[in-house]
């Protein structure tokens, strides 16, 4: 997070990670075409020939709230090809949320297992562990045939406390929905750690239901976190642990 208090301006850094095609480009696009022309910036991609990411993508989104704070948020994803271990590492540098796109695909299971221990073995490098990072997981291509199960994703779900979401990213289904649960996640650990919503007489729940409706989710920030299929919501408090 980076702070300019005088001008009263925020800026959060999030990042999709995971393995090699499992959408972590295409939640991107969903997120720019469900967005109101007025808070978001132009889509940044640098790819290959065959779609795939070289370096890395970036989605700006910039919001006013009524009490004059700007908070900006820069979206990026990593690469996830085997061979770009160096600039994962450099993306994730100074992440304050993490959102892990999986492939539900059951052939995919072993590269999602390999990218999670890259994720871990890079946040290391930074000095950090899983338990310290608002992190939030996608299970994206949900309309492919040979998918592991609802149930088998829940039992994962179970077994760890990372909330946990299921999406067709190509649809946009469940896009905005894990967008704004990592939203969620980050803005409760930078307040917790901060106090950033005392300071700036700030009222999250208001700035994330506007958000959300700005990406065309109307209603009570309770139906948009509801989409949470396991894994708990709850803010990451490290001096409780
Ligand atoms: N069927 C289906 N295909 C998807 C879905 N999401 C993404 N894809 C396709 O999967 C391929 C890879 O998607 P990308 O978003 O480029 O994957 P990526 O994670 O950015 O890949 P890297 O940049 O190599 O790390 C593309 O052909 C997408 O259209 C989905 O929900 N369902
Ligand atoms: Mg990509």
């Amino acid at each position: 997070m980076q702070l300019d208090f005088s001008a009263r301006e925020l800026t959060i850094k999030l990042v999709y990670y995971g393995p090699a095609l499992s959408g972590k480009t295409t939640n991107l696009h969903s997120l720019h075409r469900a967005a109101d022309q007025g808070i978001v910036g132009r889509l940044m991609t640098l790819e290959t020939r065959d779609d795939r990411t070289l370096f890395f993508d970036l989605l700006p989104f910039t919001f006013r709230d009524k009490g004059g704070l700007s908070v900006r948020l820069k979206v990026f994803t990593v690469p996830g090809q085997v061979i770009h271990a160096s600039t994962r590492r450099l993306v994730l540098q100074g992440a304050d949320g993490i959102a892990f796109i999986a492939d539900s695909q059951v052939a995919e299971t072993e590269n999602n297992a390999t990218a999670f221990v890259d994720l871990k073995e890079n946040l290391k490098t930074y000095g950090l562990t899983l338990k310290q990072i608002p992190l939030i997981i996608q299970f994206n291509k949900r309309d492919l045939a040979a998918v592991r199960s609802d149930e088998e994703i829940a039992a994962l779900a179970a077994q760890g406390r990372e909330p946990v979401y299921l999406a067709v990213a190509t649809r946009g289904d469940g896009v905005v929905e894990s967008f704004i649960g990592l939203l969620y996640l980050t803005w409760s650990a930078l307040d917790a750690e901060h106090d950033l919503n005392r300071k700036f007489g700030f009222d999250s729940t208001a700035f994330l239901e506007s958000v959300a409706k700005k990406l065309g989710h109307d209603g009570p920030l309770s139906d948009v976190l509801a989409a949470c299929v396991g894994g708990a919501l709850e803010v990451l408090r490290p001096e409780a642990e």
